[in-house]
């Protein structure tokens, strides 16, 4: 099994892990980081040293009540840092749901869209299409400013699976290979940690035909549920979290800290392996 890129195609036959990088004031895990885009740049590659497969570039924060930014704003942001790190022979993702953004993207060197609204955007996906670029397809309810409002759902596994399943399907129409798109339940976006709990525990049955990429790094539901405030304290519980996940099946993580993620993803992984 292996998810299909732009030009190239990154076997899933070992948990693989997409390093985040933030070039932005606002994120809630480390905003203002590494919003200079040099910074960016030299945390993007101190992450793949470390051991990260591919890295995520995104210039606009999607944390609860964020506000936008500009098309300007936002390729100010992300351009030049995947131009570098695709010069320097990394898979680049961009995270981000702008048809303009990924664009200019894709023609700096990026290989993926990881767009946080599904490719909802018709003209997303057909850009996504012409240029043969891997995709992750999020589910979300509602948008940033208001998705934590009053989050409602009948059965969320059922209702994120059929979603995820009726968006891939839609990109697969406008041209996107089945194989070069990755579904992910969108842990923490319009969902009470009830719904991330039940997600969580039944993410063999979110990702239908398609690889299940999860993003639960430093996430909020670790504040209600360990009590842990300062997000940079997240990554030992995080790393827990994506321990488990490996046993569920899941096999792209997107995640702050390589070092406690990569133990997590070896040790997981040495159990998976040894079953017959
Ligand atoms: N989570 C965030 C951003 N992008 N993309 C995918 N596919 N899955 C996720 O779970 C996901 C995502 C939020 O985390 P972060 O980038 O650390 O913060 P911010 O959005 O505030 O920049």
């Amino acid at each position: 099994m292996g998810w299909q890129l732009k030009t190239r195609t990154l076997s899933l036959d070992r948990p693989r892990l997409m390093g985040i990088v933030n070039v932005t004031p606002d994120s809630f895990s480390d905003g203002g980081r590494f919003a200079d885009p040099g910074a960016a740049v030299a945390h993007g590659l101190r992450l793949v040293e470390q051991g990260a497969d591919l890295v995520d570039v995104g210039g606009e924060s999607t944390r609860p009540g964020a506000d936008p930014v500009g098309v300007a704003e936002e390729l100010d942001r992300v351009l030049p840092v995947v131009a570098a790190l695709a010069a320097e022979g990394v898979i680049v993702s961009v995270d981000t749901t702008k048809v303009e953004v990924a664009r200019a993207a894709l023609a700096a060197g990026a290989e993926i869209v990881n767009d946080v609204t599904g490719l909802v955007d018709p003209a997303m996906r057909t850009e996504v299409a012409a240029s043969r670029a891997g995709v992750v397809i999020m589910h979300m309810q509602g948008t940033p400013r208001t998705m934590q409002l009053e989050p409602v759902y009948a059965d969320v596994v059922d209702e994120v699976a059929a979603h995820l399943h009726r968006l891939a399907g839609l990109a697969v129409e406008a041209g996107v290979a089945p194989a070069s798109v990755v579904v992910d339940p969108g842990i923490g976006f319009g969902k009470t940690l009830a719904h991330n709990l039940a997600l969580l525990a039944a993410l063999d049955r979110v990702g239908g035909d398609h690889p299940v990429l999860l993003g639960v790094s430093r996430k909020s539901l670790f504040k209600s549920l360990l009590g842990i405030e300062d997000p940079t304290q997240r990554d030992r519980a995080s790393a827990t979290m994506l321990a488990l996940a490996v046993l569920g099946g899941v096999r792209l993580f997107r995640v702050h800290d390589i070092g406690s993620s990569l133990e997590a993803a070896n040790l997981a992984w040495a159990m998976v392996r040894s079953q017959p």
